[in-house]
């Protein structure tokens, strides 16, 4: 009645006209003032000791829906809507994604942050405002375009504060400007995202797609997230934009605690600050900078800061470990080199290897380095992942520091990854198990228990038609394509990158065409879902893409094999995209190459919606195959020693796979064949022809094969209706131990302590 009433008030304040009356987005914008009014009204978490989560990345996706479930307001709304002629659902489509991070990254710092809120444990985000999230994908003559996703607008989450700090250059200093975004909890109190801005941006400044003059520090510093960094002007504003963040957020923080009246010597006692990758690491140095400033000696400064910052690995990919040029930041932050300097002394005294120096013989700061020497935990975020950074990638800090290393599987937020992208499946668990899991993920493991009971699991498969459909109807607004409901869901959403082996299933793909072509048929029909984007100066990935896309064209369009195969590659994948998506998927694609994939999250998000996973022993696919038990999962390929010993003895050669494999070579060849050239761009698909069949990094070749044969056996078990519907269960079932609530109470008992 309350709410109804605010609703109808805010209604008439706004527009003049009773709810009923208004368009959609008017709707919508009144629904976006009430509970923001609402979020304003929560209380603050608190306490003594209080984190700050650094990231560049903070992928939140659209916040309406799952702030109406922490608010526990959601069913009430839908109704306030619907006796007013409007469709929750309908209402929220209208709002713009904030697509503020690139991918797994950035979207574990956003399930971080409803965890902690959860959890009730003080603990803030501290960013960027972007005004540009990640671009919009656009497919045009079967290829990957790049625009502007301009997000904000008159009617966002964001709020604008008072706080201000100003933040030195080398040729300029620039006032910040502070926005927060109220981060609620489930049924709990609220934590802050913070995300720095400066007000001189100059979107105008955009052109051809994504280009933008990148010297333009004072209309560009917060324009874009991730400039393109393969050029000088694009890494030199990378370190503009992370000093900007850090600075802010370490001055907002000694701010905080000269105002709680706290002896900065001990920040240690009150402040806890997770370095999410390397991006936020120059903290490190900025904060001994501004203790020394507030009269500390550095010996001081560094002791507390060094009990203060902990530090995520979020990859094992060499190029992704940010190393800048000490020149560049001469050129941009001078005031920062003579401390990274002493770093640097200080850490050649702890240990004289020179592999882990922060400052290499050709003068390039490695930040991870800063940050394992001068962070008091780092961790990995998966078991395999830390153990490979401990006996392999960071093995000899991992000598020197034994005791800081530890690992923390990632985790998601079932808030939105299961409450708010599947409701059906989320009301059909309540009655089986109650709501208890809600609260305490374990719990799930309650269905276990009706492995048995052929009415579950005849309505876990009725649910997954429904979302199927739901998907098809989707896509088909989208895409204009027509999904057979069907056939198998086969789901390989991610980012576009060789490790991940997109290409691995382009190969299955023309591999299944070749086969229906001669007249095999698949055990049961397939149709191939991809949602990817490349980074845009990331050529062979747009070459993979071109290759999905093209191949999408001929197989679709051919009468003889559409019936039993189809390959759709949806547009602008994002989170909006993955909540439709993962509740409609059968099977899950993981078929990184084993050492690669850190963690990955969407295997998770899958799991816990009931698809089956195929996939390598790589990131938490090893712990997902513990859980649920090799005859729940598809496991393949060479495991992560095998391919690490390739690597070291460098005796991987796909030519000598292909010399004894006939038809797989014509399998590949495919990819430069006349069908393939005639319809698609033969520069592009000759790339990556080349690339697989004479360097293939990524091993392809090696586990093609047994890829192909472990599809084959999921697509006939498929079929045993019954079998593969208690392999849901287990699945949903052990899903609970990837619950971000989990991740969370590990990182503050083994970290944080707050
Ligand atoms: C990703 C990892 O690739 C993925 O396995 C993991 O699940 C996820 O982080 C969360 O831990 N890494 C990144 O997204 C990443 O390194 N991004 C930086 C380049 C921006």
């Amino acid at each position: 009645m309350q709410l109804e009433k605010q609703l109808q008030d805010t209604s008439l304040k706004l527009y003049e006209k009773r709810l009923g009356d208004l368009t959609k987005e008017q709707v919508y914008t009144v629904l976006l003032a009430v509970v923001k009014d609402m979020l304003e009204d929560k209380e603050e978490i608190s306490g003594e000791r209080k984190l700050y989560y650094f990231s560049a990345e903070f992928l939140i996706g659209k916040l309406m829906s799952n702030n109406l479930i922490n608010l526990g307001i959601r069913k009430e709304v839908r109704d306030i809507l619907a006796q007013n002629g409007f469709d929750l659902a309908e209402i929220e489509e209208i709002e713009a994604e904030p697509s503020l991070g690139n991918g797994g990254l950035g979207r574990l710092a956003a399930c971080f942050l409803d965890s902690i809120a959860t959890l009730n444990l003080p603990g803030d985000g501290v960013g960027l405002n972007y005004h540009l999230g990640l671009f919009k994908q656009k497919f045009e003559n079967e290829k990957q375009f790049e625009t502007p996703d301009y997000w904000i607008d008159d009617h966002s989450w964001l709020n604008k504060t008072r706080k201000s700090y100003l933040v030195e250059f080398k040729d300029f200093a620039i006032k910040s400007t502070l926005y927060d975004i109220d981060v609620v909890g489930y049924h709990g109190k609220k934590n802050k995202l913070h995300l720095f801005d400066i007000g001189s941006v100059d979107e105008s400044i955009v052109h051809d797609g994504i280009q933008f003059d990148k010297d333009n520090i004072l209309k560009n510093l917060t324009l874009f997230l991730y400039p393109d960094d393969s050029d000088d002007a694009g890494r030199k504003l990378r370190i503009y934009q992370q000093y900007f963040m850090v600075s802010n957020g370490a001055q907002m923080i000694l701010e905080d605690l000269k105002r709680r009246h706290k002896d900065l010597r001990e920040m240690h006692k009150y402040v806890a600050i997770q370095i999410n990758d390397t991006h936020p690491s120059m903290v490190i140095p900025e904060l001994i900078r501004l203790l020394m400033k507030e009269g500390l000696t550095m010996k001081e400064a560094i002791h507390t800061v060094q009990l203060t910052c902990a530090y995520t690995n979020h990859t094992i990919l060499a190029e992704a470990l940010e190393k800048w040029p000490l020149s560049y930041l001469e050129e941009v932050v001078p005031q920062l080199v003579p401390i990274i300097e002493a770093l640097d002394a200080v850490a050649a005294i702890r240990s004289d290897n020179p592999k882990v120096a922060i400052i290499d013989n050709e003068k390039l700061v490695h930040m991870a380095h800063m940050d394992i020497h001068f962070g008091y935990s780092i961790n990995g975020v998966a078991a395999i992942h830390t153990k490979i950074l401990e006996e392999t990638e960071l093995h000899d800090f991992y000598e020197l520091y034994p005791s800081k290393f530890n690992n923390k599987t990632n985790g998601i937020t079932f808030r939105r990854w299961l409450m708010d992208c599947n409701e059906e499946l989320t009301d059909f668990i309540d009655s089986l198990i109650g709501e208890g899991y809600k609260a305490n993920a374990e719990e799930l493991k309650g269905l276990l228990k009706y492995t048995e009971d052929k009415d579950v699991l005849k309505k876990l498969l009725e649910i997954k038609e429904l979302k199927k459909e739901q998907l098809a109807q989707y896509v088909y607004n989208k895409e204009g394509i027509k999904l057979d409901t069907d056939a198998i869901f086969d789901v390989q959403i991610k980012r576009l990158h060789e490790y991940k082996r997109q290409q691995m299933n382009v190969l299955y793909i023309i591999y299944q065409y070749l086969q229906i072509k001669a007249g095999k048929l698949p055990a049961h029909p397939i149709t191939c879902i991809f949602g990817a984007k490349a980074a845009p100066a990331y050529v062979i990935a747009k070459d993979i893409i071109h290759a999905i896309l093209t191949l999408s064209n001929i197989i679709n369009n051919d009468p003889e094999v559409s019936p039993y195969l189809k390959v759709v590659m949806v547009e602008n994948y994002n989170v909006t995209y993955a909540e439709k998506l993962i509740p409609a998927a059968d099977l899950s694609e993981q078929i990184s190459l084993a050492s690669k994939e850190a963690s990955g999250t969407g295997n998770m998000k899958l799991m816990l919606n009931g698809a089956v996973t195929l996939g390598t022993d790589d990131g938490a696919n090893v712990e997902i195959h513990e859980l649920v038990g090799d005859d729940n999962i598809y496991i393949f390929g060479a495991d992560s020693d095998t391919v690490i010993k390739h690597y070291e003895n460098a005796d991987y050669h796909p030519a000598d796979i292909l010399a004894n494999d006939k038809q797989l070579q014509e399998v590949v060849d495919f990819l430069v064949g006349e069908e393939m050239r005639q319809a698609g761009d033969p520069t592009s698909l000759e790339r990556l022809h080349h690339e697989l069949t004479t360097k293939d990094w990524f091993m392809t070749l090696l586990d093609v094969r047994d890829y192909i044969k472990t599809k084959e056996q999921a697509i006939k078990d498929y079929k045993e209706r019954e079998v593969w519907a208690r392999k849901m269960l287990v699945n949903i079932a052990e899903a609970g131990f990837f619950s971000s609530d989990r991740t969370i109470a590990q990182y503050n008992e083994d970290i944080w302590k707050l």
